[in-house]
């Protein structure tokens, strides 16, 4: 393909954006007007749009596809086209007869649906389309956006946890355009204050320090998490998915020191042996300060939880500092974890997750209510009396080919407010451990300070 900088000439000849005075539906006066709406009127620069608007994504973590009515129409479908992604179409209204369905098309329930915008400004139309498409059970994690007008569109819908992939921006549209020699420097400064003067301010709240979280905290477990991560400055939880105890012992005195806690699967292990396994792991966390938590997700009736908690191979209550747990089996269903803490699992980070927007709500009433709750995992906020832990979390990748979908740090911490975050792979497979997790560590207390 040609460089997106040709492109972009090819379809500005298209007469996509006008420069001049122009009242915008809001009544303010706008120097410049877009509309992307000609760009389908030429099938080339459509499907090559499709295309680079397609190289710029995690294909695979997406069932279906769908554009915000109606000029991204066009659009999803040529990305469909080319990618074989199932399209799905939102109605502007629903129908007055016969299903008043606002979706359709084939889909199932936990799918994740790709969304298409072409312009983006204030966010506002994607703010109501994107309430439509979950209240049927999709997922909507990621949207892609020909251009963004930079009015603070973006940063809102990225604050509310959404990843947002731009082709264009206005600034860097102005900067061909000038070099071109289709706008003088006149134009572009009006052009620019203009957009100084119209970001659409979202209000970020701001997020609690860990000192003031340790202020407020009920709970020995969380007290010890928060004294560890201001301690160490790290908010890296590694997780050691290993299948030999040699591996699991050598990784924890590897990355013990940057880290507040190993998050286990202890039935992964191989060779698990009480004596062998769990007492080299606890000298091991006590020399370098740092918690233990089993990921064992719980999600059992109470007398069950409490058998697999208490007995078994694992007798988990005899070692792990805080556990996972599903919220599935109701509030009583966490009574049994006495004496560690609870993480109650929110939402997932896995593509085609069921754990909709609805759940989440419903398992965070009881995460914030029961005592031995100390947190949830989840991908979005979570009420501030809660710690947040946050996996899916890579530097290098964007998924793994599994369903699994990855984020940055930056990302983690600045957008969904994420207290500590979960760092696996991109850990433990690293040629060489030690350095990963320090540079996990630097990465994630940085985004930490960064969002104060
Ligand atoms: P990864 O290698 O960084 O992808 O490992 C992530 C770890 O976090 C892995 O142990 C998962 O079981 C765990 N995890 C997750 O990835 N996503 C979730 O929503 C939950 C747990 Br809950």
């Amino acid at each position: 393909m040609e460089s997106k900088r040709a492109f972009f000439l090819e379809c500005y000849e298209l007469g996509i954006i006008k420069f001049g005075k122009f009242t915008l539906k809001s009544g303010i006066e706008s120097p410049f007007y877009v509309d992307l709406r000609p760009l389908a009127s030429d099938p080339k620069i459509l499907k090559h749009l499709a295309n680079y608007l397609l190289e710029m994504l995690p294909l695979d973590n997406f069932d279906l596809i769908c554009g915000v009515p109606y000029a991204a129409l066009p659009m999803a479908t040529a990305m469909s086209l080319e990618s074989y992604l199932p399209l799905i179409i939102k109605r502007k209204e629903a129908k007055e007869y016969g299903t008043k369905k606002m979706i359709e098309g084939i889909f199932t329930k936990g799918q994740n649906c790709l969304l298409v915008e072409d312009v983006i400004t204030s966010g506002k139309s994607l703010l109501e389309t994107i309430p439509e498409v979950e209240n049927e059970g999709i997922t909507v994690s990621d949207i892609v956006v020909v251009l963004d007008r930079q009015q603070g569109g973006r940063e809102m819908l990225e604050n509310k946890g959404y990843r947002v992939h731009t082709l264009f921006t206005i600034s860097e549209v102005c900067v061909i355009l000038k070099e071109e020699g289709y706008l003088d420097d006149e134009e572009v400064k009006r052009i620019q204050d203009f957009l100084n003067g119209n970001v659409v301010q979202f209000k970020e709240e701001k997020r609690l320090s860990y000192e003031q979280k340790l202020e407020c905290s009920d709970h020995s477990v969380k007290t010890r998490l928060l004294e560890i991560a201001i301690e160490k400055n790290s908010n890296l939880i590694a997780s050691a998915d290993v299948m030999t105890t040699a591996e699991l012992l050598k990784l924890a005195d590897e990355v013990g020191p940057h880290i507040v806690a190993l998050k286990t699967h202890i039935d992964i292990l191989t060779d698990f042996d009480p004596d062998a396994t769990i007492l080299p792991l606890k000298d091991l966390a006590a020399k370098h300060n740092f918690l233990l938590m089993e990921d064992r997700k719980f999600a059992d009736i109470g007398n069950t939880q409490e058998l697999q908690f208490t007995y078994g191979s694992y007798k988990i209550s005899n070692w792990a500092d805080f556990v996972t747990s599903h919220v599935i089996g109701g509030y009583d269903s966490l009574d049994c974890f006495r004496n560690v803490g609870v993480v109650a699992i929110v939402s997932m980070s896995s593509k085609g997750t069921l754990t909709d927007k609805n759940y989440q709500e419903e398992a965070l009433k009881v995460a914030v209510s029961h005592p031995n709750v100390i947190g949830g995992v989840s991908q979005h906020e979570v009420p501030e009396e809660l710690l947040l832990f946050t996996p899916g979390v890579n530097l290098a990748d964007a998924g793994d080919g599994k369903g699994q979908q990855y984020n940055t740090p930056e990302h983690v911490f600045s957008k969904i407010k994420t207290d500590f975050m979960i760092v696996g792979r991109g850990i433990y497979k690293a040629d060489n451990p030690e350095t990963a997790a320090l540079n996990y560590k630097i990465a994630g207390w940085n985004a930490y300070l960064a969002s104060l």
